[in-house]
């Protein structure tokens, strides 16, 4: 069986209050593409579908029709959950009816572990889809003790464990979950889910199936095992994801129930990055830039004062987002208050201040024409 895993799609978000639902429709059009051309047989959705759990229409309306497209015009089967961003019980609208049509959603966690069966030509996997889970929801339904989130996962992947040992000991296994594996990379855009690296679980709980579909963390990754993997968000969410392309993972179980895992590319119209330099200079080199549409992060490395340096470079580059001064920076970094500059005159105040700005030493002509303009400015204060 083929299995495309995907997840982190946050329908719905904005970046730099700048909605994101072309570029996410945009690249919801390659994963169609992507399931006819590999001949896939079953998705999952590893949480986080929309990004508020009270989601914009627009956003509804595009899951709506990425999920019509893919259950009823492709006639493949779609297994989703809620993720951390979800609002389950809105997510799960439905959710009976609509496994008659091949659309599994698992939305708030039930003290019921029931498997969605799908089959190949070797017989049936079963697909174990948990929403994501804190210790107060899994205490609350199955009335249990457990501390934290590493005890509430493992609570529930040894319930699952059990019980598919009692009912499919032959069938091959695969959890969806949305949390946190401990030693996973995170980025800036994932919500942290409680302060402190609490929120943190162990991978090995998850060896005992064939394989783990994971969301959450939004960089491709795996840890502990391969078959115990992260596909990615489906667009770059935060700056600091800028180095690392999105894709969804494709898993073709054997009937041993191996794996043989690639990556397919998810390409957005709008990339995302970070340019770094002088002023001019980048606006010289947006001119023959082929990805002037891209969302940007610039780091202006000019000394002196720049007027509305946003307007310039929205010229070239319409969808400049955030602008850093990389001199600014370094006086941000070292702010804190020096008892001993306080006894320093006006002109070692200003010297320090330029040194701050511009990264270097007052020339000593300006230095002069500083010294002058400030006594005659103490003239004036002693005359009144
Ligand atoms: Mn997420």
């Amino acid at each position: 069986m083929k299995i495309l895993h995907t997840a982190d799609w946050h329908i719905g978000r904005h970046f730099h209050n700048v909605s994101l639902l072309d570029d996410q429709r945009h690249v919801l059009d390659q994963l169609l593409e992507i399931i006819v051309a590999e001949n896939v047989d079953a998705v999952i959705i590893a949480g986080d579908i929309y990004d508020r759990s009270v989601p914009p229409a627009e956003a509804v309306a595009l899951l709506n029709d990425t999920l019509h497209t893919i259950v009823d015009d492709l006639k493949v089967p779609v297994i989703m959950i809620a993720g951390n961003h979800d609002g389950a019980v809105r997510l799960g609208f439905g959710a009976k009816q609509l496994t008659k049509a091949g659309l599994y959603i698992s939305g708030p966690l039930t003290d019921q572990i029931k498997p969605v069966e799908l089959s190949d030509a070797h017989g049936p996997i079963c697909f174990y889809p948990l929403p994501y889970i804190d210790p107060a929801t899994v205490r609350n339904v199955f009335d249990t003790e457990v501390q934290g989130f590493d005890e509430a996962m493992a609570f529930m992947t040894q319930r699952i464990a059990a019980y598919h040992q009692k009912h499919h000991a032959n069938c091959r296994s695969v959890v969806i979950a949305h949390c946190f594996i401990a030693g996973g990379a995170a980025s800036a855009s994932e919500r942290p889910l409680s302060v402190g690296g609490a929120d943190q679980v162990n991978a090995a709980q998850f060896e005992k199936f064939n394989y783990t579909a994971l969301g959450h963390l939004h960089q491709p990754q795996y840890k502990h095992e391969e078959t115990i993997r992260y596909s990615g968000s489906l667009l770059k969410y935060s700056f600091s994801e800028v180095e690392k392309p999105k894709s969804v993972c494709l898993v073709d179980m054997d009937k041993n129930g191996d794996c043989d895992i690639s990556e397919a590319a998810l390409n957005p119209i709008r990339d995302m990055r970070v340019v770094e330099g002088e002023l001019d200079a980048i606006l010289a080199a947006g001119k023959t830039d082929a990805q002037k549409q891209d969302y940007l992060l610039v780091r202006l490395l000019d000394k002196h004062a720049i007027l509305d340096p946003m307007g310039k470079l929205r010229t070239v580059y319409p969808n400049v987002l955030h602008l850093e001064k990389a001199n600014l920076r370094e006086f941000n970094d070292s702010s804190m208050l020096d008892y001993a500059a306080l006894k320093k005159d006006r002109l070692q105040f200003f010297e320090d201040f330029y040194h701050q700005v511009a990264g270097d030493n007052l020339p000593e002509d300006q230095r002069t024409h500083i010294a002058h303009l400030i006594d005659s400015i103490e003239d004036q204060d002693v005359s009144k």
